[in-house]
């Protein structure tokens, strides 16, 4: 029994260093000599015309590479019977499915069949982030794409923003992603939008507050936020940048900046400096830009082979919503 079991380890550790293996930066060399370069020209024309899609396409690659590995079933629409992941509870709010489609139906006139588009999410999310002035990173190729894509299985594998920092840890584990890739890639909400929903409970009628609000925010952050999100129910959609003190328009370190004054959003931004070895870390990426890029760069390269399908273990969609 025992045996097996580590036979069986053994053997799942061989083939995940294989699919490691077969990604690479030339994979579409030959097949598909101009796809990267048209990917890129979707992507940039998309969020130079709105930077908002910048946030969008990098939260979709995450979400894709968290549920059932980057193999683009966050792309994937239900089917009758069938609740697929993007209409799950937590990816509702998922932006940038057009832009893919867009990449998607320009490759296939050229290369028909060919790029997947797990592939094409890894490289949107890449090419976005650096158009912005975000670090670059290296997307290996070679992706293919699933057939499954569960709402339960967002709902299970997603992060919830209640977590804790142990809670965290465990979840990007499960991922094969450490403590430190984990609160590098949170620096991700140095960009991006969430809903008024998110804040108001800490903002208004918080347990055991005297004044209200969450005394562990900032505040004077406190009453900014509140400006935007008013207590009324329909102010509960509206959305607010999840960098709140520098408008979110920028990829930097002012989101670690954020968490370290008690002007984030989330308890799970908060969890970051819950403890010492969170807290350390968390300092040094707010005092150094370059740390952070070269450290955000290395960890989206990583979280980017997450659960990937290589050579016969997925197919090319033609069209990235259907089977
Ligand atoms: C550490 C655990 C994480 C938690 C708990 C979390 C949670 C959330 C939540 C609740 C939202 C707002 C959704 C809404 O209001 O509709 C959000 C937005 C976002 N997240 Fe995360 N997230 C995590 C990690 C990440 C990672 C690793 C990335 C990318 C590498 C990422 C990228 C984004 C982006 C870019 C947005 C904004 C999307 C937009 O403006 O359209 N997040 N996240
Ligand atoms: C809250 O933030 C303001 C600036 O926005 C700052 O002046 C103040 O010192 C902060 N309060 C605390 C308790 O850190
Ligand atoms: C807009 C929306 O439906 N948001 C949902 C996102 O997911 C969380 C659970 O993770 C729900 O509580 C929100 O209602």
């Amino acid at each position: 029994m025992a045996t097996s079991g580590i036979v069986f380890v053994g053997v799942a550790l061989l083939l995940l260093a294989s699919a490691n293996a077969q990604l690479s930066e030339s994979f579409y060399a030959a097949t598909c000599p101009g796809g990267v370069q048209a990917v890129a020209n979707v992507v940039t024309a998309a969020v130079r015309s709105d930077r908002r899609n910048a946030a969008g396409l990098l939260r979709l690659h995450f979400h894709d590479c968290f549920v059932r590995g980057c193999d683009g079933s966050v792309l994937l629409a239900s089917t009758p019977g069938s609740k697929a992941e993007k209409d799950a509870g937590p990816n509702l709010s998922l932006q940038g499915f057009s832009i893919i489609d867009q990449a998607k139906a320009a490759l296939e006139k050229t290369c028909p069949g060919v790029f997947s588009c797990a592939d094409i999410l890894a490289l949107a999310a890449r090419d976005a982030i650096s158009f912005i002035g975000g670090p670059k990173w290296k997307v290996p190729l070679g992706r293919k794409d699933g057939f499954v894509s569960l709402a339960s299985e967002a709902v299970t594998n997603l992060p919830a923003d209640t977590l804790n920092y142990q809670g965290l840890i465990n979840n990007f584990a499960k991922k094969g992603l450490s403590e430190s890739d984990m609160v590098v890639l949170s620096g991700a909400h140095t960009i991006g939008l969430t809903h008024c929903s998110k804040i108001t409970p800490r903002l208004y009628n918080f347990p055991g507050s005297s004044t209200g609000s969450d005394p562990y925010l900032n505040s004077t952050f406190v009453v900014a936020e509140k400006k935007l999100c008013p207590k009324t129910q329909s102010a509960a959609g509206n959305f607010i940048h999840m960098d709140g003190t520098k408008g979110g328009q920028t990829f930097d370190t002012n989101y670690y900046s954020n968490v370290l004054a008690h002007k984030a959003i989330f308890k799970s931004d908060d969890a970051l400096i819950s403890t010492s070895s969170g807290r350390t870390k968390v300092l040094s990426l707010a005092s150094s830009q370059s740390k952070f890029f070269s450290s955000f760069a290395a960890a989206m390269e990583k979280m980017g082979r997450v659960g990937v399908l290589t050579g016969t273990q997925g197919k090319v969609r033609t069209q990235c919503s259907k089977k």
